[in-house]
């Protein structure tokens, strides 16, 4: 119906395990892993599936998380008993440890499994661009990327983007980490920050104090002493909010650009956070499926391997919208994609608008006031070339 085919020369593997999906944070927290059921949905009732190697994600092993975490963590997180009321609400004196149990990262029943299944998909998917099985590798279920070694942080409990990359390091000279979730890539950026072979990059809503994480400005290049071959290798782009996708598009391109050049990566690691579109329930930008999408095209369009996670997203409908469109893009269908969504597609309801790409009156009403201006934006490329002058590969 669709004619959706292999893309000519290359391979897409598509890294998913409904398993996961099933898992519950509780009522009202925003992380709904059942937006990857949508998701799959979504990506399904257009037939891209027949486009892709499809691989049902395994649980990483306890010695494969290991290669980022601390075994008193993973401990603790495999046996905590799971809790049915946020810690901090239910009973505030109780001791927080590893901040598990709190209200952003509670113990929920079967957490080990989701937390191991989310870092399976991220890690299949880095073997098969090492393998040379796959030219990109879509990971939805990752993308987590707060985790710390022995501290979960903002919904996210184990790093499988570090432990992806780590993977990565044995099969390539150099990785470029490209985080567009609106919050900071706070757990890779720290990760990395003491090796030249990882360039990590952050495109966030920056308001500390009011706005999580809180790190991440523009001069944050990575500690800065004499003997770490780290530094100038950590690139934050702090926005505020309303940035719209013609804004965004226009920095992007020129960032990612200018890096690839200096950078040279042999390999893209892209964290694809849906949270930054407009009507998320927690982030603050006005971009559209179009705009978060052209990041991924434009990434696709320099011709290196690549795994795509995803991470944020709290409004389900918009994150399976931009999901399911990236994969489009990935598989090079996306200017023949019906804009319409099928009259098959499950839960097709739930959509509210019947086409892939609502207009911002349409998420929004009444989009909300942009707080960036062309200069600031010149500001931003202006730093970024300047740190780049000392990176060079
Ligand atoms: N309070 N329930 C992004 C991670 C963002 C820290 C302020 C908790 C929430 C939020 C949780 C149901 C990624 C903070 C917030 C209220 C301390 C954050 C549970 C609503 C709820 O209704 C909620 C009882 C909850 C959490 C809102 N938390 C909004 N923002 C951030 C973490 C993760 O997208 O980057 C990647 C997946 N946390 O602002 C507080 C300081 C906890
Ligand atoms: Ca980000
Ligand atoms: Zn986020």
């Amino acid at each position: 119906e669709y004619n959706i085919v292999r893309p000519k020369g290359y391979t897409v593997s598509y890294h998913a395990n409904p398993e996961m999906e099933k898992h519950h944070f509780g009522q009202t927290h925003p992380m709904k892993p059942w937006r990857l059921t949508l998701t799959k949905s979504l990506v399904s009732s257009y037939g891209m599936p027949f486009a892709m190697d499809n691989y049902l994600t395994r649980a990483a092993t306890y010695e494969e998380l290991k290669s980022f975490h601390a075994s008193e963590y993973l401990e603790y997180l495999g046996t905590a008993p799971a809790e049915d009321m946020p810690r901090d609400i239910d009973n505030p004196d109780k001791e927080v440890k590893f901040n598990l149990g709190g209200s952003d990262c509670p113990l929920f029943h079967g957490l080990y499994d989701y937390c191991s299944m989310s870092a399976g998909g991220s890690l299949d998917a880095a073997r098969k661009i090492c393998n040379k099985q796959s030219d990109i590798a879509i990971a939805w279920g990752g993308g987590l990327h707060h985790a710390k070694r022995s501290e979960a942080s903002g919904f996210c409990y184990i790093n499988d983007i570090v432990i992806a990359v780590l993977q990565l390091l044995r099969c390539y000279p150099r990785v470029l980490y490209i985080d567009i979730d609106v919050h900071h890539g706070d757990g890779v950026e720290e990760a990395f920050f003491s090796t030249d072979r990882v360039m990590t990059v952050s495109f966030h809503k920056y308001q500390p104090d009011i706005f999580f994480p809180g790190t991440g400005g523009l001069d944050d290049n990575g500690p800065k002493s004499e003997h770490n071959p780290g530094a100038h290798h950590a690139i934050n782009v702090p926005l505020n909010d309303g940035i719209t996708d013609e804004q965004y598009q226009y920095l992007f391109e020129s960032i990612i650009g200018k890096i690839n050049e200096h950078f040279r990566p042999s390999v893209i690691a892209l964290q694809c956070g849906a949270d930054s579109l407009a009507g998320d329930r927690l982030g603050r930008f006005n971009l559209q499926v179009q705009g978060h999408g052209a990041c991924v095209e434009y990434c696709k369009k320099l011709g290196i391997p690549m795994i795509i996670f995803g991470g944020g997203g709290y409004t389900p409908r918009n994150v399976a919208r931009a999901w399911s469109f990236e994969t489009s893009i990935a598989i090079d269908c996306h200017t023949k994609i019906n804009p319409i969504i099928p009259q098959h597609a499950p839960w097709r309801d739930r959509f509210i608008h019947d086409t892939l790409f609502p207009t911002l009156e349409q998420i929004l009403g009444e989009p909300r006031a942009n707080r960036n201006t062309a200069k600031r934006l010149q500001e931003i490329i202006q730093h970024v070339h300047d740190q780049l002058r000392f990176v060079n590969h």
